[in-house]
């Protein structure tokens, strides 16, 4: 894995059942992960970091259910969120992580940039264009994320980079950025997002 000088130190902070109960420090900022089970939350904080096992990924859909901080350069907190449910959890459950995704949304004022994956074999649900406009309301730079892109064909390929000329010229405030952390495809672009905090 490529190496940013700019990434000092890394360690795990706490983890949280009860968004309510989160760190709050008026200095550190915060960059959060959401996404639905298997979106790739996990192995993209890791290959942001550079590190290998930093967080646990899991194969088992649905297994993250508390928030887990993680401290980069003793100064930002990224944050892996509770996924939305296994996208074939029932509807309430789905709404639930959303509740849950929300009400820490609009309960910490240090939140910067919301991270909000999508695996890029999917098109993009609404739950996630709904971030997206909390986000804007909220003063919160989103960050949408295209992953597992090595998977895709040319044609897939094409199809999301229509997708996302599209949805910028819908959202000006959003930025896509399309990932992969089998060819490390767009993780510069987010650990260079990350620098501008
Ligand atoms: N091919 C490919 N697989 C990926 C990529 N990112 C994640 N995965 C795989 O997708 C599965 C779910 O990843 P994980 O990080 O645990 O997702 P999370 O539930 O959103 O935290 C794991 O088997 C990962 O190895 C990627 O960029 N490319
Ligand atoms: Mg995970």
């Amino acid at each position: 894995m490529m190496i940013d000088p700019w990434i000092e130190s890394v360690e795990f902070h706490s983890s949280h059942h009860d968004f309510k109960k989160i760190p709050q420090s008026k200095t550190m900022p915060q960059v959060a992960f959401c996404g639905r089970s298997n979106a790739g939350k996990s192995s993209l904080i890791n290959a942001i970091l550079s590190k290998k096992d930093l967080v646990h990924t899991s194969s088992t859909p649905g297994k993250t259910r508390s928030l887990n901080f993680f401290l980069l350069n003793k100064r930002i907190f990224l944050v892996d969120l509770p996924g939305f449910g296994y996208a074939k959890a029932s509807h309430s459950v789905r709404d639930n992580m959303i509740s849950a995704v929300n009400g820490y949304l609009n309960d910490t004022d240090t939140l910067r940039m919301l991270f909000i994956l999508c695996d890029s074999k999917r098109p993009l649900p609404e739950e996630e264009l709904g971030l997206v406009d909390t986000c804007i309301v909220k003063k919160i730079q989103p960050i949408i994320i295209r992953t597992k892109i090595d998977k895709l064909n040319q044609k897939e390929r094409d199809l999301v980079k229509k997708e996302t000329i599209d949805l910028v010229n819908m959202i000006p405030e959003v930025t896509v950025v399309l990932a992969s952390i089998k060819n490390q495809s767009g993780i510069q672009n987010l650990r260079d997002l990350l620098k501008t905090l």
